[in-house]
């Protein structure tokens, strides 16, 4: 995107929210901005890691377990998925629907959304598939498949939820519980507390890419923002938190140094992190308390031998 072209009488999102958050105290950039086309590329090849386990994991829960939670979703529904990026298990989800009336992925991230859309009609048929390019953090309109459906069912996988704060994990829930309504479900996957090797291991891949992700997001800055980050003056660090259960990523500006931005001039001083991406991990029963506060019952769940990861399916 060209930063003078959606440019109106105030600052485009992007860069009012760059500015915002390394103006704080603590300074932050907002994790969804991790995935414009590189990203995304990056964070599948995340996936693809020796020590990335929960893609993998999930993957099997959904493959050995998606005909169950087919019969949990039931008939005639209009399936939306939220951060859908490659739809890799949705597939095995469609697979096991028996043709749902429609499919509403909903991606900000415009060009992956669409390729994978025209690749997913290709091979559905008998499915509406009705892409939208959106953030799904804030209000966005659902479309009308040509079709009746009886529910929507939302897929919510990838443990994205992770990403979100508490606060901004109910704001969410309660977004999604006034869109579901009565008759809806969400089908979600949460990334499980587990022992901290194994959980730091996988935010510090040995082959570097986790950290070309993190690290694309100054690249990203620079390139649409009229920025003048020295990539190789800031290292990626990814620490879990124990007291609130979570990895928390950042960039750690490895001098003392300024950048600008949008001519805007920041200070850096030698260790100081730039925030960007928190990954809460949850267990069942707390999540599942936690999400019984916006109306949600758990209904089933699914998890793995190891207890890594669990798929939630929980209604209204
Ligand atoms: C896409 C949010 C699930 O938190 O594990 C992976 C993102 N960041 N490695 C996660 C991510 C660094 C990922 N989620």
């Amino acid at each position: 995107m060209n930063i003078s072209a959606s440019l109106g009488s105030s600052l485009a999102p992007f860069l009012q929210d760059v500015l915002h958050g390394l103006s704080q105290p603590h300074k932050t950039l907002p994790c969804k901005y991790l995935y414009d086309q590189r990203g995304s590329q990056l964070f599948d090849q995340i996936c693809g890691t020796e020590e990335y386990y929960p893609t993998r994991t999930e993957l099997q829960i959904m493959n050995e377990h998606a005909d169950s939670m087919a019969r949990q979703i039931g008939r005639q529904a209009m399936l939306v998925e939220y951060g859908s990026g490659s739809s890799v298990k949705t597939q095995i989800l469609l697979d096991a629907l028996d043709a749902p009336v429609a499919y509403v992925p909903v991606d900000i991230s415009e060009e992956h959304l669409l390729q994978t859309s025209a690749a997913l009609q290709a091979n559905y048929p008998h499915t509406e598939i009705l892409p939208v390019v959106a953030d799904f953090t804030t209000p966005f309109t659902l479309p009308e498949p040509a079709e009746d459906f009886s529910h929507v069912a939302l897929y919510f996988p990838g443990s994205t939820i992770g990403n979100f704060t508490p606060i901004a994990a109910g704001v969410l829930l309660q977004n999604m519980a006034d869109m579901l309504g009565p008759q809806g479900g969400l089908l979600i996957g949460i990334d499980l507390q587990k022992d901290v090797a194994v959980l730091e291991a996988a935010y510090n891949d040995a082959a570097g890419v986790t950290a070309e992700f993190n690290l694309n997001l100054l690249r990203r800055i620079n390139e649409e923002l009229d920025a003048d980050f020295a990539l190789d003056q800031f290292s990626h660090s990814a620490i879990y938190n124990p007291n609130q259960h979570r990895m928390e990523i950042s960039l750690v500006s490895l001098r003392e140094q300024h950048a600008s931005v949008h001519g805007q001039r920041f200070h850096f001083d030698a260790g100081e992190p730039i925030l960007t991406e928190y990954s809460h991990k949850y267990t069942v029963q707390g999540f599942a308390a936690f999400a019984a506060q916006f109306g949600f019952a758990l209904h089933k769940h699914w998890t793995d031998q190891r207890g890594y990861f669990g798929v939630l399916h929980l209604v209204q």
